[in-house]
């Protein structure tokens, strides 16, 4: 009987557990064959059990059955196999940071048992997968960076009732956030940043007393910060910014909290005072108040919050005087961490307090521009040794730029642009060889441009301009700063004596501005090595020679101003070789021979002025030559031909040299002369019509395109120090990429799941 039983049973087990194996192997097999790139699973074939394949887990208990199924970072490639429903032992299912595509197949609502799923930044899309709320078991939820859409699950809270974190941030989601998250009493972490949810925040998430991370940042949200959500005394990052919130940071905030690292407002409509309790919230390591509408002091114990690592206060509304406001600079000499200071765009004013030379040897960025700061940079500024980024543009900043910010050796940019520091530019600013940029146009810099400048090899852009006074010649030193590629200004000032040959160094650089100096003598032929030039402004100088034929080496060249010089000789051929001109400038020379006829083959184009010089022979007829609008070529008193609107005599009847329309060349500059006069002095009006409105809408647009790129950089900024606070390992800071207006954006790879 027990043989006969035995025999009986022993098969039927043993199909079973066939039915399985086959199931489970089958359903990974079948994973793996909707892939378009498995390359990464060349080990799931027949000669090992699957149990041993790359990624895949057995049950210890069910040693037939897949437990976990860890895949990430593995390039996969493709749509996810509704198979995968069948794995039904499946309690882990990991396939982060892949390229798969396309829905989340429905059948994942088959796996009951599962309890972490982590899909994250792939690009899968469509809705939130519907059938997810039969996985009732799940604690770990994460969907983020994907390009999932539709609104989150209203009972989300009522069936995923376990969950712990969730994370959907950087999908495309959309509707409000649902109330029921409230009912999910064990969440410790929720990030639905990213998206494109609007409403309010509901009220009742004050009763998730296990709350540790709170992240909403950029999204559409309005109203208020319901009050009770000041009752998550867990909470160690409440983020928002970036929504359209607005009301008052509480009088009491700085009994909330009482473990907060992260907290950020930043880019709302908040306003009030900033209350000075914030200053009790001593865990806080980042503080984002930036683009809202606070107003009065900073509160001036700020130096209290002795773990803070980041303070954005930049467009925030918020006041100093000399008499008051300044205190918290002071104080925060005591934030010993202190790495980002940002404070640009408030109505700081009074003189810059010298105790900023006493904040932390860490801060690598300080940025103060855009305010009404006026005083000196303190002599002792080289205190500041961890200084990467350093910004005192557009205030009121006088005085010498002192020696010892050649001590910065770790500086990367900076900017002094639009202040009025006089005085010589100290050579020590060639002790900083980490220096990229280096801007300070607009001044009242004095002297000449050191030689010292020619040490600093990864400078990008020399920004000089508009001093007036710095004279002297060019260093051949910064002429041999291969580094230099984005441009060199130093237009408007009175520097004199010939272009040195070593400019033909500059092979790497976009945009060389020497206009409005004393510079004489010829151009170097050697400027023709300057290849990816596509600007070079020489107007208003004494050069003079012929213009190099080398020019045309220069195939990208966009715009060549050589206006108001004293070059001479013919116009070069080479010209016509210059494919992508699109504006050429020669106007008040001596060039004289004809406008060659090559011009016109220049199919960009569409800006030409030769006026007053003393070419001759017949204007071309065809490209930038058709439409008058393009042209100028009044004072030239022996051209012919055009086309016919030019009124010019035809080339067949002036042989004679005398223009035959009668005028002499005399009447024609008398009648320029006048026009440029007339010219003049309507600019000269209209600038004053336009600058007494602007003095009302200047700060207004300067701040409107401003705030566009300091949005941007807090965003980056925000997600750089949630990864400090949820103590992620950050997989890898990327160079540091600047805006164009020059702020300072910190790419990084976000990989941290809030
Ligand atoms: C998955 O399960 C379904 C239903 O049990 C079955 O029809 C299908 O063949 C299975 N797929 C694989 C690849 O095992
Ligand atoms: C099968 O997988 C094993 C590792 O599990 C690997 O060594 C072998 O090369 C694979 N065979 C094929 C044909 O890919
Ligand atoms: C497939 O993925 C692997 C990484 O696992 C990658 O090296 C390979 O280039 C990919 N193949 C294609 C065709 O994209
Ligand atoms: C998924 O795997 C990645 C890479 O190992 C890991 O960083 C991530 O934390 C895992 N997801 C979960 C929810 O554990
Ligand atoms: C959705 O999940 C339910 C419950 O597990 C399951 O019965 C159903 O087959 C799933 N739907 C699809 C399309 O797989
Ligand atoms: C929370 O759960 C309770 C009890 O199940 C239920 O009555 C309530 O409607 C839920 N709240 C929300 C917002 O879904
Ligand atoms: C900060 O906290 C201390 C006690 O911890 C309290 O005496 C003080 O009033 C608080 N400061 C503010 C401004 O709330
Ligand atoms: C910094 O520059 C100054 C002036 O060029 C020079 O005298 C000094 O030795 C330099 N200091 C260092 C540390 O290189
Ligand atoms: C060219 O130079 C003239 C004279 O300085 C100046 O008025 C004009 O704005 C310049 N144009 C460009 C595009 O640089
Ligand atoms: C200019 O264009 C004309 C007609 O398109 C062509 O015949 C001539 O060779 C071109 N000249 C140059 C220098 O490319
Ligand atoms: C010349 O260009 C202007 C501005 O683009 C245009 O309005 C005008 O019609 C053009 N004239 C001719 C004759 O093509
Ligand atoms: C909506 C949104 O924020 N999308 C972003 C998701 O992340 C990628 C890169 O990681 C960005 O390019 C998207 O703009």
């Amino acid at each position: 009987m027990a043989v006969c039983n035995a025999s009986l049973l022993v098969p039927s087990l043993l199909s079973i557990l066939m039915i399985a194996v086959a199931s489970d192997e089958a359903a990974l097999l079948a994973f793996k064959a909707g892939l378009s790139n498995s390359s990464a699973l060349d080990s799931w074939n027949g000669s090992t059990g699957f149990c041993s394949w790359e990624g895949v887990t057995c049950s210890r208990r069910r040693p037939t059955q897949v437990e976990g199924l860890s895949l990430p970072f593995l390039g996969l490639a493709g749509t996810i196999s509704p198979a995968i429903g069948n794995l039904t032992f499946l309690q882990i299912l990991n396939m982060s940071s892949n390229e798969l595509y396309g829905e989340i197949p429905p059948s994942i609502g088959r796996l009951r048992r599962l309890q972490t799923l982590d899909m994250g930044s792939n690009m899968l899309s469509g809705m939130f997968p519907a059938n997810l709320s039969f996985c009732t078991s799940l604690t770990t939820l994460i969907l983020h960076y994907n390009q999932l859409n539709g609104q989150i699950p209203v009972d989300i809270g009522n069936t995923l009732t376990h969950l712990q974190r969730l994370s959907l941030m950087n999908n495309t989601f959309t509707g409000f956030i649902p109330a029921s998250l409230a009912n999910l009493s064990s969440l410790s972490a929720v990030s639905l940043k990213g998206n494109r949810l609007h409403g309010p925040i509901p009220e009742n998430l004050g009763k998730l007393a296990g709350l540790q991370f709170l992240n909403f940042e950029n999204n559409d949200l309005s109203g208020v910060i319901p009050p009770s959500l000041y009752n998550l005394s867990s909470l160690v990052t409440f983020a928002v910014g970036g929504n359209n919130l607005h009301g008052n940071i509480p009088a009491d905030i700085g009994d909330k909290f009482p473990r907060i690292e992260g907290f950020s407002l930043g880019a709302n409509q908040f306003s009030g005072v900033i209350p000075s309790s914030i200053s009790n919230l001593t865990t806080l390591k980042g503080l984002w108040l930036s683009i809202n509408r606070f107003s009065g002091f900073v509160p001036p114990n700020l130096g209290r919050l002795q773990s803070l690592r980041r303070l954005f206060l930049h467009e925030t509304d918020v006041e100093a005087n000399d008499r008051e406001g300044w205190e918290f600079i002071t104080s925060m000499a005591n934030c010993s961490q202190l790495v980002t200071l940002l404070i640009a765009n408030n109505s700081f004013s009074g003189r810059l307090p010298s105790s900023i030379v006493n904040l932390s040897t860490t801060i690598e960025y300080l940025y103060l521009g855009y305010n009404n700061i006026s005083g000196h940079i303190p002599s002792d500024i080289g205190n500041l040794v961890g200084l990467n980024v350093l910004e005192i543009e557009h205030s009121f900043m006088s005085g010498l730029i002192p020696e010892s910010i050649g001590k910065l050796v770790n500086l990367v940019q900076l900017y002094l642009e639009n202040n009025s520091f006089s005085g010589l530019i100290p050579p020590s600013i060639g002790n900083l060889t980490q220096l990229e940029w280096l801007l300070a146009p607009n001044n009242n810099l004095q002297g000449p441009i050191p030689a010292n400048l020619g040490k600093l090899k990864y400078l990008q852009i020399l920004n000089l301009s508009m001093n007036y006074n710095l004279n002297g010649s060019i260093p051949k030193e910064i002429l041999g700063l291969t580094s230099l590629s984005s441009y060199l200004d130093l237009s408007y000032n009175s520097l004199s004596g010939p272009i040195p040959s070593e400019v033909g160094e500059l092979h790497n650089l976009n945009k060389l501005v020497l206009s409005g100096n004393h510079f004489s003598g010829e151009i170097p032929a050697s400027i023709g090595n300057c290849i990816v030039l596509e600007f070079l402004l020489l107007d208003r100088n004494s050069f003079e020679g012929s213009m190099p034929k080398s020019l045309g080496n220069i195939k990208g060249l966009r715009v060549l101003n050589l206006t108001m010089n004293k070059f001479s000789g013919g116009i070069p051929d080479t010209l016509g070789s210059m494919d992508g001109l699109e504006e050429l400038y020669l106007a008040q020379n001596n060039f004289s021979g004809p406008i060659p006829s090559v011009i016109q083959n220049l199919t960009m184009l569409s800006e030409i002025d030769v006026s007053f010089n003393n070419l001759q022979g017949e204007v071309p007829k065809g490209g930038v030559f058709r439409n008058l609008t393009y042209v100028s070529i009044a004072g030239n008193n022996m051209l012919c031909g055009g086309v016919p609107q030019l009124h010019l005599a035809s080339c067949s009847m002036t042989n004679t040299g005398k223009n035959k329309n009668g005028w002499s060349k005399s009447i024609i500059i008398a009648l320029a002369t006048t026009g440029s006069i007339l010219l003049l002095i309507s600019l000269v009006v209209l600038t004053h019509i336009f600058c007494k409105k602007a003095g009302r809408q200047k700060t207004k647009n300067r701040l409107c395109l401003w705030r566009k790129h300091i949005r941007e950089s807090l965003i980056m900024h925000y997600q750089w120090e949630l990864m400090d606070s949820w103590k992620q390992t950050c997989l890898g800071k990327e160079d540091m990429v600047l805006s164009t207006n020059a702020l300072w954006m910190t790419k990084i790879q976000v990989q941290l799941w809030l």
